[in-house]
C-alpha cells in the first residue's frame, strides 16, 4: 500500500494512504540520504509504501525518491541533520523584522538553499501590525532589496490577517512548507488559512522576546480548497479561476501546508565557489563579467562582483552572507546561529 507521509513524531509517522486512511508507522530497514546524517530517515511529504497489519504493526518499507527536500541542523551537537520536509512545491519563508528580529544572513542562507534544491520562495514579512515608523522603513527597505533580486515579497500579518487571503492563489494544488524562526507565526499563519487547523501557538518568552520552540514536528495539513468567509470580515479576494488552475488540476486538486519547527540555523555547504555563486542570484549575473572564470570575487583583480559592490548594485548584506558560506566550505564548523 503507498502513501504520504504527513506527520513524523520522533520514531512514529503518521501515513494517509491512496486510499485515504490514516495509519501510525514505524520505519522498516535501514534508509539513509546520501552524504547527509540525518536523525529521521524518513520526512513529512515522503511518499512511501507501508505494509504489516493494523492489528499487529504497521511498517514504512520503502520510500521513493524525493524531488527536493529542506533540512536543518539538529539541535544537539551531534552534527546531524533533520528533513524538515520531502518534495515541497514552495515554501514561505515568514521574516518578522522585530519580536523575533530575523537576520538577512539567516534569510540569504534560507534563500541560497532553496536555490540549491530548486524550491521556490516567497518571502512574507510577518507582524506588520507591530511596526513602529523606523521598523516600517526597515522593512520597506528589505522589501525592495529581495524584490529586487526577484523574490516575491508581502507584507502580512497572521495576527489580524493583513495579506493572508492573498496567499490563498499561491498554494493552489501545491505542497508548500512554512519556515523561518521560531515565534514568527507560522503555526498562527496556518490556523488563519485553515479554520480548525487548531495548531499550537505561543507568545514568545518574556526574558528574551524569542520564540519558544513550540512546533517540534513538522506536520502536513490539508487546506480547503474554498472556505467559507469568516464571521465580521469582508468575502474573500480569491479570484473564481485562482480555484481552477492548470496545476491545481494535474494534483487532484488539493493543496497541503506543512507547518515546520523554528528553525536557527543550516548544515554547512560544502560546494565550490562557482556553484555557490549561483544561489545568488544577483551576484552570479555580475560573476560572468569577472575576468577569471573561476574568480571567488574576494580579492581577485578584474572581479565584476567586487565592482558590483563599490556602485552599490549588490547590497553589502547580501555580500556578507555569501561570504559566510563560502567561510563555511573552509572552516565546516558548527555555528550556533546567526
Ligand atoms: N502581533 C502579531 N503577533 C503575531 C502575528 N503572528 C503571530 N503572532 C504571535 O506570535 C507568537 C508566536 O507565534 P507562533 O505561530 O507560535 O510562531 P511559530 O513560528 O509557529 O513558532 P515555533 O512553532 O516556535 O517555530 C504568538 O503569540 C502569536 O500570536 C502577527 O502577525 N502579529
Ligand atoms: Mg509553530
Ligand atoms: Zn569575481
Amino acid at each position: 500500500m503507498k502513501g504520504l507521509v504527513v506527520k513524523n513524531t520522533g520514531s512514529w509517522y503518521t501515513v494517509r494512504t491512496d486510499d485515504g486512511q490514516l495509519v501510525e508507522c514505524k520505519v522498516k530497514g535501514n534508509f539513509r540520504l546520501k552524504g547527509i546524517r540525518s536523525t529521521n530517515p524518513v520526512a513529512v511529504g515522503d511518499r512511501v509504501v507501508v505494509g504489516g497489519e493494523a492489528s499487529s504493526g504497521m511498517w514504512i518499507t520503502e520510500i521513493e525518491d524525493r524531488r527536493n527536500y529542506i533540512i536543518r541542523k539538529s539541535q544537539n551537537l551531534s552534527k546531524q541533520s533533520h528533513i524538515l520536509a520531502a518534495n515541497v512545491d514552495l515554501a514561505l519563508l515568514l521574516i518578522t523584522v522585530n519580536y523575533p528580529p530575523t537576520s538577512t544572513t539567516f534569510i540569504d542562507r534560507f534563500l541560497a538553499s532553496a536555490e540549491a534544491y530548486r524550491v521556490p520562495v516567497v518571502l512574507l514579512f510577518n507582524k506588520s501590525d507591530l511596526l513602529s515608523d523606523e521598523e516600517r522603513h526597515y522593512q520597506q527597505m528589505m522589501m525592495h532589496l529581495y524584490q529586487t533580486i526577484g523574490y516575491d515579497c508581502r507584507a502580512i500579518s497572521a495576527q489580524t490577517g493583513v495579506g493572508v487571503e492573498e496567499l490563498r492563489p499561491l498554494l493552489n494544488g501545491k505542497v508548500t512548507l512554512l519556515s523561518g524562526n521560531s515565534g514568527v507565526g507560522k503555526s498562527t499563519l496556518i490556523n488563519r488559512l485553515v479554520p480548525g487547523a487548531n495548531l499550537r501557538t505561543a507568545a514568545l518568552s518574556e526574558a528574551w522576546g524569542m520564540g519558544m520552540h513550540t512546533t517540534t514536528f513538522s506536520e502536513m495539513i490539508e487546506v480547503p480548497t474554498v472556505t467559507p468567509p469568516q464571521q465580521g470580515e469582508t468575502t474573500s479576494t480569491e479570484s473564481p479561476d485562482a480555484a481552477t488552475s492548470p496545476s491545481q488540476e494535474k494534483l487532484g486538486g488539493t493543496s497541503y501546508l506543512i507547518d515546520t519547527p523554528g528553525i536557527k540555523g543550516f548544515g554547512s555547504f560544502d560546494m565550490e565557489p562557482e556553484e555557490l555563486t549561483s544561489y545568488f542570484p544577483e551576484i552570479f549575473r555580475f560573476a560572468r563579467d569577472c575576468r577569471f572564470s573561476n574568480c571567488t570575487h574576494t580579492h581577485e583583480p578584474g572581479c565584476a562582483v567586487l565592482q558590483a559592490l563599490d556602485d552599490h548594485l549588490i547590497a553589502q548584506s547580501r555580500y556578507q552572507s555569501y561570504l559566510s558560506m563560502m567561510a563555511d566550505k573552509d572552516e565546516a564548523k558548527y555555528r550556533e546561529s546567526y
